[in-house]
């Protein structure tokens, strides 16, 4: 099954990267929808956060902490991000392979629509 966030990992299809490790790959969000808007994802193939086990423990940490890397070199850190997971069909989820929104550079509202 073809997979986008699959083929970019793959570098067959572009994306500006801004992180990369053996496990974890994060890059801008062709749609923007706010200044810094950056998905990170686990190279491995998950199809959502209802799908981690016990296994991705490590690795769902390590997200987290290149998500605050990533907002320390955007300059975000100290104004604020968000960190976002959509799950599913009524939380809009549009890729099915795990991405976490790291948004920032603007005043965000509560809660998300
Ligand atoms: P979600 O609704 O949580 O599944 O968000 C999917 C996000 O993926 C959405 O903000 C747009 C982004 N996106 C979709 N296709 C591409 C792509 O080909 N390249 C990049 N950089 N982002 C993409």
């Amino acid at each position: 099954m073809s997979c986008i966030f699959c083929d970019i990992r793959e570098k067959k299809v572009p994306a500006e990267i801004v992180y990369e490790d053996e496990d974890i790959m994060a890059f801008r969000d062709a749609d923007p929808r706010a200044p810094v808007h950056i998905l990170i994802i686990p190279k491995k193939h998950i199809l959502s956060l209802s799908e981690i086990d016990e296994e991705d423990r490590e690795l769902i940490g390590r997200i987290c902490r290149v998500a605050a890397r990533i907002a320390r070199q955007e300059s975000i850190a100290r104004s604020g991000f968000r960190l976002v997971v959509n799950s599913g069909p009524d939380a809009g989820q549009a890729v099915d392979h795990l991405h976490f929104h790291l948004l920032g550079g603007r005043s965000m509202s509560w809660p998300p629509g």
